[in-house]
């Protein structure tokens, strides 16, 4: 879309057009660490800014309320084989618009109102649609809430279990946002079966790493998978859920017409366009860096002396503890904004501090995967790090400074995907 830039957009509403340009300025200029984030291609910006924007489609293909559905049909019916083959499941919906709207179709296709499921906590690394209280899933079912070990920061499955077997959930959900360990699939499949519950796996951060097969797949173990598009998958903002033949039709009806009215057309193109893309042996390549990035970045971390969740990462994503450095995860996650290096403030499991501001701070590593940084980076943006972090605990910003220029000088060596200044 930007590459050549947005000439038509310049024309008409050049207030926005710059406002994209600078975001873009933006997203090119700092070494991106949100593990949630990532640059997409070129193909699939795209596909997400195309005329399909224009048609509705409420339905499936085949079984559609609107007519002209010619080609939306066998975009969808795409993106829904390509999903198929490449998670290797029975049966794909690419309709639901993100990953909270994915997870509500979850509940309305298993779940009266008032009933109850298990999800993990939010602050312990879980999902905000994973039943914790300020969400609709937190008010609306009887959400029981499941954590990390305060010594060893890795779920125990044994509580889980216990946990179940107290409380019959008829949905657990494994996952989350802030787990930087393996999730045992198995284990939890072991705990659904013995209480009776339908077990959903959240994968939405470790999707790319799950088809490149850097992560066990939740497959064969999972009755429910649902996922985000737009994380280490590298597609477009969108979601998917994917289930076993038992479950396709309750979920369908879940997503329309149960929660959502017409799919954007766009977004499935761009989704099709992103699983092609997550076929090709170079994502394999790609999903298996992202993991080696974060294991070489936590230990050059730890080597000096930052405190991770955990003690280390096995996928894309670090949750560093700052209380030894002596400062909140907010004031550290702006002071690196400053430095050139963008993070997250988060909580941390057991965590003293508010959510708005916590303890620690979120790393990861996929879209400077994708912008071609590999291990030999991670010591440098490592160093960088405990710099910026160093001078922002003593208000030097003109160490900051100085290592936003580093940033700059790496960052010039490697060309930002999708987009190519004008000038
Ligand atoms: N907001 C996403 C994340 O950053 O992990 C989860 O929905």
């Amino acid at each position: 879309m930007h590459q050549p830039p947005i000439p038509h957009v310049a024309g008409t509403d050049p207030e926005i057009a710059e406002l994209i340009q600078a975001e873009a300025r933006r997203q090119r200029d700092k070494v991106r660490l949100i593990p949630s984030e990532n640059y997409v291609s070129v193909a699939v910006l795209e596909a997400s800014g195309s005329v399909l924007t224009n048609k509705y489609s409420e339905g499936y293909p085949g079984r559609r309320y609107y007519e002209g559905q010619q080609f939306i049909d066998q975009v969808e019916r795409l993106a829904i084989e390509r999903a198929e083959r490449l998670f290797g499941v029975d049966h794909a919906n690419v309709q639901p618009y993100s990953g909270t709207p994915a997870n509500l179709a979850v509940y309305l296709a298993f779940l009266q109102p008032g009933e109850t499921m298990m999800g993990m906590a939010l602050p312990m690394g879980g999902h905000l649609s994973h039943g914790w209280p300020v969400s609709a899933t937190g008010k609306w079912f009887r959400s029981v809430q499941y954590g990390v070990r305060a010594d060893t920061g890795r779920l125990d499955l044994d509580e889980v279990r216990d946990l179940a077997r107290r409380e019959h959930p008829r949905v657990i959900f494994c996952g989350g946002t802030a787990i930087p360990r393996t999730i045992d699939f198995p284990a939890f499949a072991e705990i659904a079966r013995e209480v009776g519950a339908v077990l959903v796996a959240d994968i939405a951060h470790i999707a790319g790493l799950v088809v490149g097969g850097a992560h066990p797949s939740p497959v064969g173990y999972a009755d429910v998978i649902t996922t985000t598009t737009h994380k280490t998958l590298r597609g477009p903002r969108g979601a998917m859920i994917m289930t076993t033949a038992e479950h396709a039709s309750a979920v369908d009806k879940a997503v329309f017409p149960g929660l959502q009215g017409g799919p954007h057309n766009h977004t499935t193109a761009a989704i099709a366009v992103a699983l092609h893309e997550a076929a090709q042996p170079s994502f394999r390549a790609y999903a298996h860096q992202v993991v080696a990035n974060a294991r070489a970045l936590a230990d050059a971390l730890t080597t000096r002396g930052y405190t991770l969740i955990s003690g280390g990462t096995d996928n894309h994503l670090i949750l560093l503890d700052l209380t030894p450095q002596g400062i909140g995860g907010k004031s550290a996650a702006k002071a690196l904004d400053r430095a050139g290096l963008e993070v997250n403030y988060n909580t941390i499991p057991f965590d003293p501090r508010k959510p708005f501001d916590p303890s620690g701070i979120r790393i990861g590593t996929p879209a400077i995967t994708t912008r071609g940084l590999n291990e030999q980076h991670m010591e440098q943006i490592a160093g960088w790090i405990d710099e910026a972090i160093i001078a922002a605990t003593k208000d030097d910003e003109e160490v900051i400074e100085r290592v936003a220029a580093n940033v700059a000088d790496l960052l010039a060596d490697f060309p930002m995907p999708g987009w190519a200044p004008s000038a």
